[in-house]
């Protein structure tokens, strides 16, 4: 992170859930992207697996996926020296801070979060206080390192909303206490669907693992899932009503090879859907080989590991130590 002002780049925060093991749509959607953009920000990356627990998890599998999440990241281009990566967890200033902003979050404003309304529809038998007053934690994560942009799909937009309400109404409370937070959204066309079901997102906690593919799966299973993926009963790979299946496929393959619709359609210009799906298939598997390789490398270094979360909670507590300690001072914490 960059100290003296003549070279201040705007800060960045970002997280993702050890829900599962991280799919190409939370690879095309957020990690490739953390990856490029550290050059031109000051980046703050972490493993949420605080939020995660909002949805009942298995400890042991909970564990697992926080520790290979955390080497994915570096797996896929997160570099450790240039920016923070840490685990949430680790760091107990997130729920500290926490507690200041759910005391300036109405209880209105969080019944209207649509994927708290989503989310207790879909766990109607466990809405737990966490789920409730998940925005509140995202706002403190994003709140404690004064983070300019916020890198976030549409989904996220809402919280990112909250929380400037949040600073709005501290700061005029206060003084200047946070910096008022952006979205920063993705380049178009960074959704990935379901493979099982092509009008649903591709999600690490689906049930159905052939609706996922995994950064981690191995080469024939990434081809056996593009085989398997749900596609109408037509023919000719160009994106029309009806024709989901066919238009997820082309969105991965366009990621993948940078390849426009144009170009695919006439690439598959009279060839099924058979030939489409495994050029999918063989295309992905290929250019996931480098990271899984590293991956490898990565997890058997155990001490590297270690000492990378340890030195990244380190780096991420000195920043939002400052931010928890003045808002801790202007409520009138003793010190
Ligand atoms: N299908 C997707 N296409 C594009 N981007 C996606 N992301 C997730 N799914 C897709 C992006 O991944 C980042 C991390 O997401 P998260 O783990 O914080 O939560 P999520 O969006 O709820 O991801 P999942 O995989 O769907 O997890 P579960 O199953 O636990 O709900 C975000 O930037 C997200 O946009």
């Amino acid at each position: 992170m960059t100290d003296s002002p003549a070279e201040k780049k705007k800060i960045v925060l970002s997280g993702i859930q050890p829900s599962g093991v991280f799919t190409i749509g939370n690879y095309l959607g957020a990690i490739k992207n953390w990856a490029e953009i550290q050059e031109q920000y000051d980046c703050v990356f972490m493993v949420a697996n605080l939020h995660a627990t909002t949805v009942r998890q298995d400890p042991a599998a909970l564990r697992k996926n926080t520790i290979d999440g955390f080497a994915m990241l570096l797996a896929a281009g997160v570099d450790p020296k240039r920016s923070i990566v840490f685990i949430q967890s680790h760091n107990p200033h997130h729920t500290q801070l926490m507690w200041a902003l759910n005391c300036f979050t109405q209880f209105g404003e969080l019944s209207r979060m649509t994927q708290f309304k989503d989310k207790s529809a879909r766990y109607a038998d466990n809405i737990n206080a966490g789920l409730f007053t998940y925005p509140t934690l995202m706002a403190a994560d994003i709140l404690l390192y004064q983070a300019d942009l916020v890198p976030v799909g549409a989904d996220q937009k809402q919280h990112v909303e909250l929380a400037r309400d949040i600073v709005n109404r501290m700061n005029g409370v206060y003084g200047n206490l946070f910096t008022l937070p952006d979205c920063l959204f993705p380049k178009a066309g960074a959704k990935i669907m379901s493979l099982a079901d092509p009008t649903k997102k591709m999600s690490k906690s689906d049930a159905n693992p052939k609706s996922f593919v995994a950064v981690l799966d191995p080469k024939d299973t990434v081809i056996k899932k593009f085989r398997s993926a749900v596609t109408d009963s037509g023919s000719g790979i160009y994106r029309a009503p009806g024709k989901e299946g066919i238009g997820n496929l082309m969105t991965i393959y366009s990621a993948f090879t940078g390849k426009t619709d144009e170009e695919i359609t006439a690439e598959f210009d009279g060839k099924g859907y058979g030939d489409f799906k495994t050029a999918v298939g063989e295309t992905v598997a290929d250019a996931l080989a480098p990271i899984r390789e590293r991956f490898a490398e990565i997890s058997a270094d155990k001490a590297y590991l270690r000492a990378c979360w340890e030195s990244g909670c380190e780096a991420a507590q000195r920043l939002s130590g400052r931010t928890l300690n003045k808002v801790y001072k202007k409520v009138g914490f003793l010190p």
